[in-house]
């Protein structure tokens, strides 16, 4: 009898810029293929090579993912686990909850998420069981974006209104600044960027495929963008090319930051930045003509004065009229809202007290390493010892005994190898739910395309059973996911519902590209574009961004960066059998003339040491990074690795100037060589 094939569409729900269409082949009901849908208007019909490995490999894979409720027999840190049923598991941790709330505030149960998943309902409802409860929210932007967030909140009055890509075709020019899409939006890459009409400048200490393919390259020193964008406002200025009606009725505080301009010359921004004057020149005048698109990364935000970067990069915007128009505009992250959705809606923050309580990932090591602040830990949708700073001291807090630990994941990763309970999450090839892009302007369907592994439940019924266990009435956290979707649908002010949205795959949400800011009023408390910050400046910031670099490293001394890696997704994907084949040994890339100095060659085995930790390394030497810097991917996982870490065991966990976020860019250390290992015994 011939198979009977189905093809389903769905989204890949990654924290990624694509989030690309997908097409399951399913034969006699069983998913034989997970490929890309080729009328998705980004992906064009294939998936990133990492998603087209894992989704085909460990993500389908019932001997990969964790299949039952699990409860911890062994030591922490180990992963020894007996199976347990839902109802031993919820009872047991809702009679854990309830005793910890009989003794001491509800702040002291913690949880941390974040974008495992980037779909709406299993990325945000959870939030309506952690407002009930009245706990302590890790402020998930801290070990990602908010100094970018906070920055841009204080010029613009929203990070997350960003141009619409579409308007890309009205351009004449792309400036990528601290992004790596290749890595990080490899289709925006492919496409996007190729077919831009303009001209493509990108901004980075890496010379990455990104940057290679760009029409201006400035390799910019780490940490010394706000002085760059200060000299490239003032070969704007002397260009004539400032934008002095649109600064008068649009702009509050130019006058203020003009004197410092003046002295910012080209060839000072060289001494600065490392970025020759030449190039500094070229760039401006091309930006500065105009209309230009700016597209701020989150890598250029992880460093010590990050926020000050990002208001001194917006001002290029602000100064040039790039805003308003068509082809102009600056985009950090497009919310949900810009597709109509009630920010409010998902996570319910009515259902707990007024004032809620929060602590930055850059905290969490040491809260959690004091029993009087911390009692209960819940992690959801993130891999906390794979991807937060001060691993050692992470791992040495998680080992307490009286510390209640639940993790909600997909696979046995080492912040699961700590938990007293695991429980086992579906994944979202197994329930339907909706995606609004960060990156465009679109809506998505997410379909189910398999029935559950095991016994795995989607976060958001996961959390509406530990409500029912805990005796909670609300109606808020048992509402459905037919009728959450459904009213997701109503506020984007999508009339075919999710059955008509699955058919399609992904919709835009207008017609035509949508232009930013097209009224000229902006959400601050001026209605104007913001230079001058009194808001920032009641923060303790400077009211207006600084001309400021970061000092070099001192010698041999490294700034290690560790941004996102071609072949995984965070830490995800590194358990992945085909994927760690081609992640091969765990590398730090160097410049050649660092390698020379250093009497070290390709595959020399070494170790970054610095006050908090010592990582093994296998050196790789490459044209493509700067003097000074020492390159090393994120998200391996550290139980595969011989020194049992990852890139996060060097990193202290310093905090940005916004945000209490994360500068992990700024990490640094000693490169020496790996001294042989001893006889064995
Ligand atoms: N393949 C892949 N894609 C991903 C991810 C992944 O892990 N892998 N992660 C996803 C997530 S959660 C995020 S937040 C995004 C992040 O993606 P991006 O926004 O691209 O951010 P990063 O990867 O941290 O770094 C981007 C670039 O910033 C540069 N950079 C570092 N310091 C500086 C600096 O001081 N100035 C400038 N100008 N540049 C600097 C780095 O060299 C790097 O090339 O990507 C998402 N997409
Ligand atoms: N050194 C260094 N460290 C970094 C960064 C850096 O640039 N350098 N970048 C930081 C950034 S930007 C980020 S965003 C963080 C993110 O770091 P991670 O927390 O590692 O993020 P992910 O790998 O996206 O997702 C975490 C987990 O979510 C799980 N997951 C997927 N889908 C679901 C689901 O439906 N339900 C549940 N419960 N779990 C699911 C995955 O299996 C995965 O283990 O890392 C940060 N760490
Ligand atoms: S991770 Fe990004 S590039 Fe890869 S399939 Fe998902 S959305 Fe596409
Ligand atoms: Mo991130």
């Amino acid at each position: 009898m011939a198979a009977r094939k189905e093809r389903v569409r769905t989204t890949c729900p990654r924290d990624c810029y694509d989030s690309c269409g997908m097409t399951v082949i399913k034969e006699n009901g069983t998913v034989r293929k997970v490929s890309g849908d080729r009328e998705h208007p980004v992906s064009r019909g294939s998936l990133c090579a990492k998603c087209a490995l894992a989704y085909n490999g460990a993500w389908i894979d019932p001997a990969e993912r964790l299949l039952h409720p699990q409860r911890r027999v062994g030591p922490k840190g180990e992963g020894r686990f007996e199976r347990v049923s839902w109802e031993d598991a919820l009872s047991d941790i809702a009679g854990r909850l309830k005793a910890i709330l009989s003794r001491h505030p509800s702040r002291s149960i913690l949880h941390t998420h974040y974008t495992g998943t980037c779909s709406l309902v299993a990325g945000t409802f959870p939030l309506r069981f952690f407002h009930r409860l009245g706990a302590t929210e890790v402020d998930p932007d801290t070990v990602c974006n908010k100094a970018g967030h906070q920055a841009l909140e204080y010029v613009f009055g929203t990070s997350l209104s960003g141009f619409d890509p579409r308007t890309a075709k009205d351009t004449s020019c792309i400036l990528v600044w601290g992004a790596n899409p290749f890595a990080s939006a490899p289709h925006v890459h492919k496409h996007w960027l190729a077919e831009a009409p303009g001209k493509i400048v990108v901004i980075d200490p890496i010379a990455h495929p990104t940057a290679r393919m760009a029409d201006l390259f400035l390799q910019v020193r780490p940490g010394s963008d706000a002085a760059l964008a200060f000299a490239m406002l003032n070969v704007i200025r002397r260009q004539g090319l400032v934008a002095e009606e649109f600064l008068r009725d649009h702009v509050v505080g130019w006058e203020e930051v003009e004197p410092l301009i003046s002295a910012c010359t080209p060839q000072w921004g060289e001494r600065q930045t490392d970025v020759p004057a030449a190039k500094i020149e070229a760039a401006a005048e091309i930006y500065g003509r105009g209309p230009s698109l700016m597209w701020l990364g989150q890598g250029m935000q992880r460093q010590p004065l990050g926020g000050n970067a990002f208001r001194a990069a917006a001002m290029l915007c602000a100064a040039t009229g790039n805003t308003g128009k068509p082809g102009a505009g600056i985009l950090y992250l497009n919310g949900a809202n810009t597709r109509g959705i009630d920010d409010d809606y998902l996570p319910a923050p009515h259902l707990g007290p007024e004032e809620k309580a929060s602590i930055g990932h850059m905290d969490l090591a040491e809260t959690l390493g004091d029993e009087r602040k911390s009692r209960a830990l819940f992690c959801w949708n993130n891999n906390i010892v794979a991807s937060n700073p001060d691993q050692a001291r992470l791992r040495e807090a998680l080992r307490r005994e009286d510390l209640l630990h639940v993790v909600v994941e997909l696979f046995p990763t080492d912040t699961a190898d700590f938990a007293d309970y695991v429980l086992p999450a579906a994944s979202f090839l197994e329930f339907d739910d909706l995606l609004m892009p960060y990156f465009n302007n679109s809506i998505s369907a997410q379909v189910q395309v398999m029935d559950g592994m095991g016994e795995g439940l989607p976060n958001q019924e996961i959390f509406r059973r530990l409500a029912g266990a805990m005796g909670f009435v609300e109606p808020e956290l048992f509402e459905s996911d037919r009728d959450i979707i459904a009213r997701l649908l109503e506020q984007a002010g999508y009339a075919d519902g999710f059955a008509g949205l699955a058919g399609k795959g992904t919709v835009e949400a207008s017609r035509e590209p949508s232009i930013q800011f097209a009224g000229l009023d902006f959400p601050t408390p001026s209605g104007k574009i913001e230079i001058a910050s009194r808001q920032a400046e009641a923060d303790g910031h400077p009211r207006i961004p600084q001309p400021h670099a970061d000092e070099p490293t001192a010698a041999g001394r490294f700034r290690v960066l560790s941004p996102a890696s071609e072949w995984q997704l965070n830490s995800s994907y590194g358990n992945d059998a085909k994927i760690r084949a081609r992640l091969g040994a765990h590398e730090v890339l160097i410049h050649p003339g660092e390698a020379e100095a250093l009497e070290l060659a390709d595959g020399a085995q070494v170790e970054l040491v610095n006050d908090v930790g010592r990582l093994s390394l296998t050196v790789r030497v490459s044209n493509d990074v700067p003097r000074r810097v020492a390159l090393v991917y994120k998200g391996r996982w550290p139980k595969f690795e011989d020194s049992l870490a990852n890139v996060n065991v060097i990193n202290p966990g310093e905090k940005t100037d916004m945000g209490e976020s994360s500068c992990v860019h700024a990490v640094e250390a000693e490169l020496r060589l790996r001294p042989p290992p001893g006889p064995a015994r």
